[in-house]
């Protein structure tokens, strides 16, 4: 079991969206105490709780003087590293992480993950796959005995353009529910990601074996990767609502 650093960082926030940015500061600095180390190569994840880890990141580099490299798996990662002040680097030149860490979006008791709510799936199972060790920072919202209990919005699918209508019906047919395609808030045309490619979310009726049913996806011409992260994460941090980190 990891050393958990007493955090005081819990104020009494007034709303649960208060209390769940509280959450995510805990989960994304309890991660950097933990399992970051002088000498290495981190794997920088995307969305929102990401940004504490990668201020606490910055924060131990600047007070411990660390030689740390960033590898980041999306735009927005990239940019929080050169805000940061961070070195960026990327596979080519550091293939091997020693650890990766990023948020999900659900997370259940087996530790499989649904990622990708911020369109940024590939990038992010790419690197954590080059990660000898991969860990997931989230709040307490995510935290869900069975996928789908928490994250209604389903699993996101990361589709060759040409092909999101027949990978959407294979999807329905062979699998149940609906792969719908992820549209931009503006609703003027589909959500593109950094890989020029689209997003379908598939909104599945019922439990899966996920091990299983991300190989068949992934077999689907078409599909280029899943949101499902199945046996990938080795620990997970919950910032928690009473200002405890959770560790599973
Ligand atoms: C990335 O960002 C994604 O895989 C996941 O969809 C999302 C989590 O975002 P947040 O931390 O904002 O909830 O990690």
């Amino acid at each position: 079991t990891p050393k958990l650093k007493h955090l005081s960082l819990f104020r009494s926030p007034s709303s649960r969206h208060g209390m769940a940015e509280e959450a995510k500061k805990l989960a994304g600095y309890a991660a950097v105490d933990n399992h970051v180390q002088n000498n290495q190569v981190v794997g920088v994840g995307s969305g929102s709780t990401i940004v504490y880890a990668v201020d606490r990141l910055a924060e131990r580099v600047r007070q411990e003087k660390l030689n740390i490299v960033c590898v980041p798996t999306s735009f927005q990662a990239r940019q929080l590293i050169l805000q940061h002040g961070l070195t960026l680097s990327d596979l080519d030149r550091h293939p091997e992480l020693d650890v990766a860490i990023d948020g999900a979006d659900e997370v259940d008791a087996a530790l499989t993950l649904i990622k990708g709510g911020g369109g940024c799936l590939t990038q992010e199972k790419i690197v954590a796959g080059c990660a000898k060790h991969f860990i997931v920072i989230a709040d307490f919202r995510k935290d869900s005995s069975v996928l789908g209990q928490q994250w209604k919005k389903g699993v996101p699918i990361e589709v060759i353009p040409m092909a999101y209508v027949p990978v959407s019906r294979t999807i329905a047919k062979r699998f149940g529910g609906e792969a719908v395609l992820r549209m931009a808030v503006s609703k003027a045309g589909p959500v593109v990601t950094d890989n020029s490619n689209f997003i379908l979310d598939w909104k599945f009726e019922h439990t899966h074996n996920w091990k299983e049913v991300n190989i068949a996806i992934k077999m689907i011409p078409g599909v280029v990767e899943t949101g499902l992260f199945v046996g990938m994460a080795e620990r997970v941090y919950f910032g928690m609502e009473d200002g405890n980190v959770g560790v599973r």
